[in-house]
């Protein structure tokens, strides 16, 4: 099946195996095993990484590519200046013979190459609060590193990624039976999800919060990863320190804000994003506060006033907009996120609305 992207990198014949790798929502990411001989062109490892990229989600995949080329290139930078180990602390795309970064098979579909980082873990989980502090120190020193890097210069990868008016506009779009899906059994998806739909519009004034605050100033427009969930920063086994940040597909210009809240969304949880059982969310506030001293440490210096006044209102702002993606994408039929199951998308909109009720229960503790 791989046989024309394998042609592409010069690596007809050379591949032992392949398995799936990873647990991302979106892209589909796969480990190759490499022969000797193939391994030492691939910075002499025997393992390497193969991603297709989505293109339902990333439109023009070339675009992110260029934009992911040039980050690199720039942390690279940083990290040499650092002392740092360049090959293990960003990202390596290794181009196809053609030179480029990518490579385009007969479908029209879009694959990657990236060198395998070895000797650390992606958490998938959330084992304690020094993981998770280091995993904020991770993703506050990428945004620190990036601070210089000329924002405007970047294309954006996904419009409105976190524009939560229209993520709620998105929402009740899709709450119609006329618009939404229907089940196996032919039951209309919106009559399903009434009450948590119901949810959140009665939490609609949550929708321009952001926007207002940046219109005030209170808020400035940073280079921002965008997706700073737990496993997508590598922990080092031997030192226990982060070690590289992975998925740059949406580093665009964001709020500071945003990425320390998807943070939370995902860390701070005392349960998994799908969890079926809600007595078992819970914000954690030890785990907030683990986080938000982590990521204070790298970059707490070049935030404003209001933007630390504000975190907070970043967790509760993700919070609140990723269980809407995840509502909005059960009514559509799971379009946009893998799926285990036909309710895995309602599920995961449910330990969000727990979240949320959490963050707004909790919120004295929060400041
Ligand atoms: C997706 O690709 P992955 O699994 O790291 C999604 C994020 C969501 C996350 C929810 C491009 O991230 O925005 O927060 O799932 N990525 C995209 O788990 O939409
Ligand atoms: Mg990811």
């Amino acid at each position: 099946m791989f046989e024309e992207i394998y042609k592409a990198y010069g690596l007809n014949g050379k591949v032992l195996s392949a398995k799936p790798f990873g647990n991302g929502h979106i892209n589909d990411t796969v480990l190759l095993r490499l022969t000797e001989e193939a391994a030492e062109k691939y910075g002499g490892d025997d393992l390497t990484v193969l991603q297709k990229i989505n293109k339902y989600v990333f439109k023009k995949p070339w675009e992110l590519m260029d934009n992911a080329m040039r980050i690199t290139e720039h942390l690279r930078k940083k990290i040499a200046e650092n002392g740092g180990d360049v090959s293990r602390e960003t990202l390596t795309f290794i181009p196809a013979l053609s030179g480029e970064s990518f490579t385009i098979d007969p479908d029209g579909e879009y694959w990657r190459i990236v060198k395998y980082i070895g000797g650390a873990t992606c958490y998938d989980e959330v084992s304690g609060e020094k993981i998770f502090k280091e995993a904020a120190r991770g993703f506050g020193r990428f945004q620190r590193y990036l601070s210089d890097f000329p924002a405007d210069s970047l294309y954006e990868t996904i419009p409105n990624f976190h524009n939560t008016r229209s993520r709620f506009n998105n929402l009740i779009n899709a709450t119609t039976c006329e618009a939404a899906a229907r089940d196996e059994g032919g039951a209309c998806r919106a009559e399903r999800a009434a009450r948590e739909i119901a949810f959140y519009k009665e939490r609609e004034h949550y929708a321009d919060f952001e926007a207002e605050e940046y219109k005030k100033g209170s808020l400035k427009l940073r280079v921002t990863h965008n997706d700073t969930k737990l496993n997508n920063v590598m922990i080092d086994d031997a030192t226990g320190k982060a070690l590289c940040v992975l998925d740059l597909d949406t580093v665009m210009p964001g709020f500071a804000i945003n990425d320390f809240g998807d943070a939370i969304r995902f860390g701070a949880s005392t349960a998994a994003e799908d969890e079926t059982d809600l007595s078992k969310v819970e914000l954690s506030i030890s785990m907030y506060k683990a986080f938000e001293e982590g990521f204070l440490e790298e970059i707490g210096d070049s935030l404003s006033e209001s933007e630390l006044k504000l975190m907070p209102a970043g967790a509760r702002n993700i919070i609140f907009e990723q269980g809407m993606r995840f509502l909005t994408d059960y009514l559509m039929g799971d379009v946009y996120f893998k799926v285990d199951y036909p309710e895995h998308n309602l599920v995961r909109a449910r330990t969000h609305i727990k979240l949320l009720e959490e963050v707004e229960n909790k919120w004295d503790m929060l400041s």
